[in-house]
């Protein structure tokens, strides 16, 4: 019996984007390291006979070795124990993107950039099948090289790929399909590049562990690494391990029928809490989406600073500073019962327009174009903001319609009590 644990996507000295300008933020910058501390700890706990790194150790070329002085301390304290260490690059910390470099330990193996190679640990009778990236943009498909199976072996391969895409947020690099890792007749492939731990096959294994401590609110929910125990040449178990030491997440708020700001600031402390309950103790950064039909609506965006602010407060308070706010989306409506429907009526031609175009891809794409010039005066703005290249996404635009549906219909509906008051 033997275990070994399979990680990717450390992204070492990588920022933490979106609490920089929140006063009194927790200490974030060394969030990734701390991470790949507690990966090291685990694998000593459980005597683990090797760890598998499966690309983007390294968020970029160093800005001074003291990145690189932090890694290779974390592995010597593998290798001192005999942990052997496995490892690749990937899109981030590619061959040609590396300008500094330090030797590795002895028991350290990083495959080579050119070709697949094969590494065997004897004794346990493994197999471990590799190639890493030589530049950023790898399009070839790297897994048809690799060499099939060594019988009498557990069969492992290591690699940094897209798979055939489709990954929001992740360029296709190094593509291939399901079947082609399959065909190659191993155990287990430790893949690396997507971000969200996903377990594609089990016959045999195909997992993306997911990175070791999220980066910004589009990397949420827990992270960590992906523990295997292995006997008579099978897989008997296989569990993640959490190792993030800030934890993004979504709570989305209802605010149904909601009268009043300390009202809204109540729901959101209820929802807070009943969080809380289950969630492992430690820092975390939420973004609050309130949503739900409130006759209170449009005072809400009126006061959405001071929302904000109540809520950061709030926030703080009841989970003993645990809790910091990333970002309040405001996406109530106003009472939809209230305005009719009837396309004869202006409140129903509105409705009816905004209906065409949210249905209409032509239509967005119009809309999109016309914000294009606007995206060039805010780009410094946006530069802050994660995945600013692709602002605005069909998802924003949305949100943008659906508010200037309210919005317009708001003013019609005000526009019509004042009229009817006057007669
Ligand atoms: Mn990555």
């Amino acid at each position: 019996m033997f275990k070994f644990i399979h990680t990717a996507d450390l992204h070492i000295d990588s920022p933490l984007r979106g609490l920089e300008q929140y006063e009194g933020a927790p200490d974030i910058q060394m969030a990734t390291r701390q991470a790949f501390t507690e990966l090291v700890d685990l694998a000593l706990e459980e005597e683990v006979a090797f760890v598998l790194i499966a690309g983007d150790i390294y968020d970029g070329d160093w800005k001074d070795f003291s990145t690189g002085f932090f890694y290779i301390s974390q592995i010597q304290r593998l290798n001192q124990k005999g942990i052997r260490v496995f490892q690749i690059s990937g899109n981030h910390d590619a061959q040609s993107i590396m300008t500094k470099d330090l030797p590795l330990p002895k028991l350290t193996k990083q495959f080579s950039t050119r070709k697949p190679e094969t590494e065997i640990i004897e004794d346990l009778k493994v197999a471990i099948h590799g190639q890493g990236f030589a530049t950023k943009s790898v399009q070839e498909n790297l897994a048809e090289n690799f060499p099939h199976s060594q019988s009498g072996y557990f069969n492992i391969g290591l690699l940094h790929t897209s798979l055939v895409g489709g990954y929001q947020g992740h360029d296709n690099y190094a593509p291939c399909s399901l079947e082609d890792l399959k065909s190659k007749g191993y155990d287990y492939w430790a893949l690396g590049h997507i971000h969200k731990r996903e377990e594609l096959c089990q016959d045999p294994w195909v997992v993306f562990p997911g990175n070791i401590q999220g980066r910004h609110i589009h990397e949420s929910g827990p992270k960590g690494c992906t523990l295997i125990e292995v006997d008579q040449q099978s897989i008997i178990k296989i569990e993640h391990h959490d190792l993030d030491q800030i934890r993004w997440q979504t709570l989305q708020v209802k605010l149904d029928q909601v009268n009043s700001l300390e009202e809204a600031v109540d729901r959101f402390s209820e929802a807070c809490q009943s969080y809380l309950k289950d969630a492992p103790a430690i820092p975390y950064a939420l973004r609050v989406e309130l949503i739900g039909e409130t006759p209170f609506h449009s005072k809400l965006n009126a006061l959405q600073s001071t929302l904000e602010n109540f809520i950061r407060i709030n926030a703080s308070e009841v989970s003993d500073g645990a809790i910091w706010i990333e970002k309040v989306r405001l996406n109530t409506h106003p009472p939809k019962k209230e305005l009719s429907t009837d396309p004869e009526t202006p409140t129903g031609q509105i409705q009816l327009l905004l209906k065409e175009i949210l249905n209409s891809p032509e239509e967005l794409e119009a809309i999109k174009a016309e914000l294009s010039p606007l995206l060039k005066k805010i780009d410094v703005e946006l530069k802050k903001v994660p995945d600013h290249q692709d602002w605005p996404s069909e998802e924003d635009l949305k949100l943008y319609l659906d508010r200037a549906h309210d919005y317009l219909l708001h003013e019609l509906k005000e526009a019509s009590n004042s009229s009817g008051e006057a007669s």
